[in-house]
């Protein structure tokens, strides 16, 4: 089984996706808030682009949708939750629609469109999906949403501790920069002592967030492993 990585949503390329089982990563914060208000018995996901979209398919009824995501890490106007993981409990969430925008997370799920399997990944899930990558028996694109198109030091980390869950199940062939995650997660086993360093993580903390840093970086709390099919994240 093969295991590769995207950077960035900007550097998805659709002769890179398509046959294959995606794992989209966006851990500062978008991933994770997808993979806790599903734990936490949201119904589905709805990732879309724009906010003018989200107001549209919520239209009158809010009721059955919750609208969450953010524009420069911060809650949208009109919206009912920012991006923060910590705000998707079970008593906001729990059989209600959420419908998100967030400025790479989302952007990078909606590039993934022509993969055989697109998955939702995070440090919260990452033993779980590595096992749901195993079973579907397709070769490996780790997709890192990354920060702008850029590069981002968060979600390649967590691609290095996705692929030691999978080594620990399977044999893997590594490309050079699937390896090169790997090794940086295993010289970072807590994580924070690299991503202290990434850009994204200082604005998070400068924001007084430092309590979703804290949740982001917990690895294996939950089986939940969310699936795009296109339309819904379920
Ligand atoms: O870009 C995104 O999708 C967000 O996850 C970024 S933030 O952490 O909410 O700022
Ligand atoms: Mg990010």
């Amino acid at each position: 089984m093969k295991v590769d990585i995207i950077i960035s949503a900007d550097d998805i390329k659709q002769e890179k996706i398509e046959g294959r089982s995606v794992l989209v990563i966006d851990m500062l914060r978008a991933t994770s808030v997808i993979t806790t208000a599903m734990m936490n018995g949201c119904k589905a996901v709805i990732p879309v682009l724009t906010v003018e979209r989200a107001l549209e398919i919520a239209g009158g009824n809010r009721e059955a949708y919750i609208l969450g995501g953010e524009r420069r890490a911060l809650r949208i106007e009109g919206f009912d939750c920012s991006n923060s993981p910590l705000e998707y409990t079970p008593e906001v969430v729990r059989g209600k629609t959420l419908i998100m925008t967030t400025t790479n997370g989302t952007r990078a799920i909606d590039g993934c469109r022509k993969a055989e399997n697109i998955l939702i990944g995070c440090m919260l899930n990452a033993l779980s999906a590595a096992k749901k990558l195993v079973d579907l028996g397709k070769d490996i694109v780790i997709v890192n949403a990354g920060t702008y198109g850029q590069f981002s030091m968060d979600d390649f980390i967590c691609s290095g501790y996705i692929i030691e869950c999978l080594k620990e199940i399977t044999e893997v062939e590594l490309s050079d920069i699937a390896w090169t995650s790997n090794q940086i997660y295993n010289s970072h086993p807590d994580i924070i002592s690299f991503i202290r360093y990434a850009r994204h993580y200082n604005v998070i903390k400068n924001l007084g967030l430092e309590e979703d840093l804290e949740y982001c970086i917990r690895k294996d709390i939950t089986d939940m492993v969310p699936v795009f099919n296109g339309e819904n994240i379920e």
